[in-house]
């Protein structure tokens, strides 16, 4: 018998073999080090109180708020009105220290950079004493080579932030126009600029290290950047272009190798380089037979191609890089036609309507946006039938994690640059920093399939003229529109098309790329504002016929218990209570939505009704808005409402609230934004019935109309059959009104009509028209009743009514439960099945079991309707 060795020597002798290889490998590789432990921090000023000078526990990345709570040292900021008391921060000083242990592995390498990913945003940064960096934007990289500084074992890295809003009014003092262009201070310093408050927003001017922060240590070269250009891409064939960009310290010879998996098979591609000092780029031609397309939400699935990069110097590997990308076509088509010039996203050679909403920071503090928070609510913007979403030119340009759920979930991007609404400063440093940003930024994010249009700024084009800027010296303005040209269809245009030449880009939103002086509807982007700021009738939408609709919206509160959440019972006894307006941030806000409640329907009977009563207003007014935009497509391409999300618990246009919890409008939007609509509408004395298709095949379905009494009558029941071809518009059905308002004599208030879409026997869509305004209609008590069971796993709802019940809406008080569908229209004789899913038993449900719907919520003497039906 042979002797063996024993198998403990096998296994120690792998070990060393394999701790020798990867010595071996690491040697000249580039390492990464994450500074993220042993941070400190403590205010910084002459007259700080010894209590405040003392050096704290920080956490990295995070800011300075956040140290201050962790630390209990500020109370929870969003709580009641506590903001108010929180100003003082932004006006202090703050400082921030760890220790680097630079080992001699460490300071063999012939590079050591210290890399912040982001810093907000004025600061300077210390490596033993000496003043290494000083920073003054939020949205760029900061990398600077810490070789000549470091030295063998500990090193003390500070970064002090003085305040933004002192360090901001210093630089803005050096700039000569400032005084003739009326620029905001704080405008020169790149931070975002919600941090200073919103109409929807608090006011937290933070400061911190609020990006990942590094020690890189590197030798002959590195890679950075790695991207995927797609010149060329059809469902035969991709032509791509790997570009790898290789940063290297010295002279030689180097192998970059290139892999990738297509269909099941990894695919290799070697590419001999010569590499000099500084920055070199290799491009490295590849096709994709058949690839898999990346698809919008609701067109096509969303396949990723990972594809990853390794340089190798002589036998050493120097780097790695990995990026993820979808191949997809983008086309934003604008051609003359008979309403003046289209604006339609064109993806894969499909003309898609994007249907969506606005996007704005998760949080006033964004380090602690969780995954799961991303999840939430970008999941629910799928769910909801979204396909895009514009993310905002006011805040910051987002993590990976959420531009990597976007590409997965197929919601396309209308990606702003960060400007918002403020005017900009206009002198040489200011632009060169914005181009160090661009740069930055689009590098970044190129390989996101799910970015289709690069965006200027938010209203920083209508902005000249606001703030009195028509009254100023010709010359004035002239310099300052010379300036917004340079930098919104200069610097930004010519970064894009450089870096991203597929990606199309547009100087403002909204714009008509200076085609229109006033909005004609005829080119552009478009953001309607006439309902709420301007404050006339929801019906207004229908006047307007922009080719892409970016903004509109209407204010509501979240429900009690995110209300509930930041105040005491005496903050809830009505919607203009102190705490009530401290987290109402559009000057006025409460009352408009008052005004607006009053002439639709009418006083709610106490503040909970109000808060439901609120939600129901802005979704029946932004479903007018969205259905008329889908039916008027091809000459509208777009509907992006005004706000998915919120950074804080407020009263505001959002769709979702800072809890994630869904309002009324995101499960209207569900309906409205979903494939098949069916729309009835009042036109030109006629009831016209519109079925819109966002589906790529013809439809073959029933069109059932019925004319019904609010208390379950049909008056008549018409069905035909319809063919609906794709991605279109049309009436399918259109009668007199005549016909049905003075039938009978019948009253126009008492009646409704419900169109319902029918493929299968199966309802697909439905929607319903009043004949009158709302608050005509005097909708009788439904009395709804409801039968709950267990389900499965799960429970599941019954909701049936003898007559008309509008908006239902179901909860469970503070179980926590999930409803798969709300604020829906329950039709008399035609019960509704809702999936319940929750944690707690039948009987908890059961107890906690609350029904409403829109009668409900106003005293039956106040109802609306009321009055008119005596
Ligand atoms: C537009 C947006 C935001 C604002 C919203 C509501 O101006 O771009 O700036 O929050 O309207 O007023």
């Amino acid at each position: 018998m042979q002797r063996r060795l024993p198998h403990i020597v096998l296994v120690l002798i792998l070990i060393l073999f394999s701790s020798l290889f990867t010595q071996a490998q690491s040697k000249n590789q580039r390492q990464t080090i994450p500074l993220h432990s042993g941070w400190e921090f403590h205010q910084l000023t002459d007259s700080a109180s010894a209590e405040a000078a003392k050096w704290r526990a920080a956490q990295v990345p995070g800011c300075v708020h956040l140290d201050l709570l962790r630390n209990k040292l500020i109370p929870d900021p969003f709580y009641r009105d506590n903001e108010a008391k929180l100003q003082w921060i932004e006006n202090a000083d703050w400082e921030y220290r760890t220790m680097i242990d630079a080992t001699p592995e460490l300071l063999s390498h012939k590079s050591v950079d210290l890399v912040f990913e982001g810093i907000d945003a004025y600061a300077e940064v210390y490596l033993n004493e000496k003043l290494v960096l000083t920073a003054d934007n939020m949205f760029r990289e900061w990398r600077v080579s810490l070789k000549p500084v470091l030295k063998l074992g500990a090193n003390q890295l500070r970064v002090v932030f003085p305040s933004p809003i002192k360090a901001a009014a210093k630089i803005a003092a050096g700039d000569k126009w400032r005084e003739q262009t009326h620029t905001a201070e704080k405008t020169y310093i790149r931070k975002a600029a919600y941090e200073y408050g919103w109409d929807w927003g608090p006011r937290f001017v933070t400061s911190g290290i609020w990006r990942p922060v590094k020690l890189e240590a590197w030798d002959a070269a590195r890679i950075s950047n790695l991207h995927i250009q797609q010149p060329d891409v059809t469902p035969k064939l991709a032509r791509l272009n790997a570009q790898v960009e290789i940063t290297a310290s010295e002279e030689g010879s180097g192998k970059v190798t290139l892999d990738y998996v297509h269909h099941g098979r990894k695919v290799e591609l070697s590419h001999s380089v010569t590499l000099h000092p500084g920055v070199n780029r290799v491009s490295i031609p590849l096709e994709i037979d058949n690839p898999d397309l990346w698809y919008p939400a609701g067109y096509g699935t969303q396949p990723l191609y990972q594809f990853h990069a390794r340089l190798t110097v002589g036998k050493a590997t120097q780097d790695e890089a990995t990026t993820r990308t979808g191949l997809r076509s983008i086309v934003l088509r604008r051609e003359l036609d008979q309403w003046g010039r289209s604006f339609e996203f064109v993806i894969n050679g499909i003309p898609v309507f994007g249907k969506g909403a606005d996007v704005i920071p998760f949080d006033s503090f964004p380090t602690r946006v969780t995954t799961e928070q991303y999840r939430r609510i970008l999941e629910a913007a799928r769910d909801a039938n979204m396909n895009m979403i514009r993310h905002w030119g006011g805040g910051y340009y987002e993590t990976d994690e959420f531009y990597n759920l976007c590409d997965e979930l197929g919601i396309m991007i209308w990606q702003d640059f960060m400007f918002g609404n403020d005017w900009q400063p206009g002198t040489y440093a200011f632009k060169q920093n914005v181009e160090k940003e661009a740069e930055h930024q689009v590098r970044r994010l190129r390989d996101h399939p799910s970015i289709v249009i690069w965006c200027g700024n938010n209203e920083t084009e209508e902005a000249f003229h606001w703030d009195d800027r028509e009254g100023l010296p010709p010359q004035a303005r002239l310099q300052m529109w010379q300036d917004y040209l340079t930098v919104f269809s200069g610097i930004l245009d010519r970064t894009v098309n450089r870096l991203t030449p597929e990606t199309p880009y547009w100087p403002s939103s909204p714009s008509s790329d200076y085609e229109e002086t006033s909005p004609a509807f005829q080119s552009g982007d478009f953001h309607d504002w006439s309902v709420w700021h301007g404050r006339v009738p929801f019906a207004e939408y229908e006047r307007h016929f922009p080719r892409f609709m970016t903004e509109y919206g209407f204010q509501s509160f979240p429900e009690m218990r995110t209300i509930e959440s930041f105040t005491v019972p005496e903050d809830r006894t009505s919607i203009f209570t102190p705490v009530m307006l401290a987290h109402q941030k559009n000057n006025q806000g409460n009352s408009i939505i008052h005004d607006y409640m009053l002439k639709d329907y009418s006083e709610p009977k106490d503040f909970p009704m109000f808060l439901y009563a609120s939600q129901v207003l802005q979704a029946e007014g932004i479903k007018i808005g969205a259905e008329h935009l889908r039916r008027n497509r091809p000459r509208v391409m777009g509907s992006i409402f005004w706000q998915l999300n919120d950074c804080w618990p407020v009263a505001s246009w959002s769709s979702i609230d800072y809890d994630g919890r869904w309002k009324a409008l995101q499960y209207y939007a569900w309906r409205f934004y979903a494939p098949l609509l069916v729309s009835p509408h009042l036109e030109d004395g006629n009831l016209a019935v519109y079925v819109v298709s966002d589906k790529t095949t013809p439809t073959h379905a029933q069109l059932r109309v019925r004319l019904m009494t609010l208390d379950g009558k049909i008056l008549s029941d018409n069905s035909l059959a319809v063919e609906v071809p794709e991605l279109s518009s049309k009436i399918y059905f259109q009668k007199p009104l005549s016909e049905f308002v003075n039938a009978d004599g019948t009253d126009a208030a008492k009646i409704f009509a419900l169109a319902d879409l029918v493929i299968d026997s199966k309802t697909v869509a439905s929607n319903l028209i009043y004949f009158v305004p709302a608050k005509i209609v005097r909708l009788p008590e439904p009395q709804i009743a409801t039968d709950l069971a267990a389900d499965g796993g799960k429970y599941r709802l019954r909701l049936s009514s003898k007559a008309l019940a509008r908006s239902v809406y179901v909860s469970f008080g503070n179980a926590d439960a999930q409803i798969s569908d709300n604020y829906f229209d329950l039709i008399p004789g035609q019960p509704v099945d809702i999936t319940v899913t929750s944690a707690a038993s039948l009987d908890q449900l059961r107890g906690q079991l609350k029904v409403i719907s829109l009668v409900d919520a106003f005293a039956p003497s106040n109802a609306p309707g009321a009055t008119e039906a005596k």
